[in-house]
């Protein structure tokens, strides 16, 4: 299954992190780094703080879409990851975007992340890598690009 998984990080060394992340994504069992984005600096987004660095990473996965949100939880709290209150800084977020063209509605997976088109944190990053991405349900990412061109971004070498 190919899957994309946000990465984000506003604390710290957040471009380590990052980095960092992107690694150990790739060293997860049953993962394989397809691909990844180049790394982006972007304001924050109904949350505080520093700018954050975002990236994206495309997973090829023998994974079922819950045991790689473990896996993700698992890496974020490596990262001494804290849960102070809903969209707090944070030293590490790995969201699960897109899991193949799934729609998953549990009570801890929403997959399409339900706020993944409104983001120019999220969009840029993963249309660098998959420009052709669909969002279940939405249609083609690179059609929200426009709505979200105020979110101040810019890519990192
Ligand atoms: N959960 C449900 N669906 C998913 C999914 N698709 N991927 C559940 C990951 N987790 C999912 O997440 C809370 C719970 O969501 C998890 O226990 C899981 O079961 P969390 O990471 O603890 O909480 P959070 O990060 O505060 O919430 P969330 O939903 O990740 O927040 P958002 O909406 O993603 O926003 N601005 C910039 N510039 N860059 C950013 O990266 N990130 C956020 C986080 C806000 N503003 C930002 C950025
Ligand atoms: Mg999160």
């Amino acid at each position: 299954m190919i899957a994309f998984v946000g990465i984000g990080a506003n604390l710290g060394d957040a471009r380590g992190n990052v980095v960092d992340a992107l690694a150990r994504l790739g060293a997860q069992p049953g993962c394989r780094l397809a691909a990844a984005s180049r790394l982006w600096r972007t304001a924050p987004v109904d949350s505080s703080g520093d700018d954050y660095i975002n990236a994206v990473a495309q997973l090829d996965t023998s994974l079922d879409a819950h045991a790689l949100l473990a896996a993700l939880q698992a890496i974020e709290l490596q990262h001494g990851r804290e849960r102070p209150y809903r969209n707090a800084p944070r030293t590490l977020d790995l969201d699960l975007l897109l899991y193949g063209d799934e729609t998953i509605t549990t009570a801890d997976l929403a997959v399409p992340h339900p706020r993944m088109h409104e983001r120019a944190f999220v969009l840029a990053p993963l249309l660098e890598i998959a420009p052709d991405a669909v969002i279940p349900g939405l249609g083609r990412a690179a059609g929200f690009l426009p709505s979200v061109a105020g979110q101040a971004i810019a890519r990192l070498d």
